[in-house]
């Protein structure tokens, strides 16, 4: 895979200096203009002031980027015809010369051909209420490609119960960082169970390390709840959620359409709390993946 990489990220990789790899889906598709600019711009201040570099990677032109510019964030986060890029879409958007803003899956992908192994972001794909097949290709990519994964949780606009199921199978150790259950993304517990709970960045390196080391080729996923003061309250989530996913049902929306689609309606029906939600564990889940990069550089040292 050929990567066309931004100069600090290329020389902080080469001295061996942490890197927090980003994804682009969350600024074409996840969030409002100039919502998605601003906190794409807040994710990377939020990395470097652990002392990391962020590498925002998306498909430009038909080129594969790791670190983007202030003006490609900006293009991403305006431009109507951005294709959204798991697995199954680099041949074609590399093939076609399109512009293709990776998803969980893809970024995973990406990172792990850079020799990055902490990514960044909000909420994971998983299995969707209501349709037991679609899964998102998040939860195979993590199966198979050694990345660490810092989100939120996925959102229970998604059947947690069975996202986690599929992880299971898939064979992702999945941690709760600071708390006991996985967290649902707007709010904080889900309660359902996790295979263990961390408290520290120091934890999760050495949890990561293992598994490299150990060679089993799979991601590790590491669940960081919002804030208490950013937290929804449940049953507001709920009864939204519930709402968008009806709506995406009886408009016949379907396959990747699906989550921008409830992302978006869950913004208008919470007047803007969701958003808020959002942009608060994005950017905690930023700092703590600094924190989880800068450790597991130390450990190396
Ligand atoms: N969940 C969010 N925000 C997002 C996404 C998921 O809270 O922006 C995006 C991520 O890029 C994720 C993708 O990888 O949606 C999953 O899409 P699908 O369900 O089509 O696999
Ligand atoms: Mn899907």
């Amino acid at each position: 895979m050929q990567l066309h990489y931004a100069e600090e990220v290329r020389d902080a990789l080469a001295e061996g200096r942490p890197v927090v790899a980003l994804e682009s889906t969350v600024i074409s598709h996840g969030l409002p203009f100039p919502h998605n600019a601003e906190i794409a711009a807040n994710m990377q201040s939020a990395i470097r002031a652990e002392g990391a570099v962020p590498a925002t990677i998306a498909v430009l032109g038909g080129k594969i980027h790791v670190g983007l510019s202030d003006e490609q964030i900006h293009h991403l986060a305006t431009a109507p015809d951005i294709r959204k890029c798991s697995r199954r879409d680099f041949s074609i958007a590399v093939g076609l010369k399109q512009d293709a803003a990776t998803t969980v899956a893809g970024t995973m992908i990406v990172a792990h051909q850079a020799g990055i192994r902490v990514f960044a972001t909000g909420g994971i794909g998983g299995v969707h209420r209501g349709h037991p097949f679609d899964v998102s290709a998040d939860l195979i990519e993590l199966g198979r490609t050694p990345v660490a994964v810092v989100c939120a949780g996925a959102k229970s606009i998604l059947d947690l119960p069975l996202t986690l199921e599929v992880l299971e199978t898939q064979g992702v150790p999945v941690l709760a960082y600071g708390a006991d259950t996985f967290p649902s993304f707007y709010t904080r517990e889900s309660g359902l169970a996790v295979d263990e709970r961390i408290d520290t960045p120091q934890q999760a390196a050495d949890i990561i390390h293992a598994s490299l080391s150990l060679g089993l080729g799979h991601g590790v996923l590491i669940a960081v709840p919002v804030a208490p003061e950013y937290e929804m309250h449940a049953a507001q989530a709920e009864e939204a959620i519930q709402q968008a996913v009806a709506e995406a049902d009886a408009q016949g929306i379907h396959g990747k359409d699906v989550t921008p689609f409830i992302l978006s309606r869950m913004g208008e029906l919470t007047d803007g709390q969701a958003r808020a939600t959002n942009t608060a564990l994005l950017q905690n889940n930023a700092r703590i993946g600094g924190q989880i990069a800068v450790a597991l550089s130390a450990r190396d040292a």
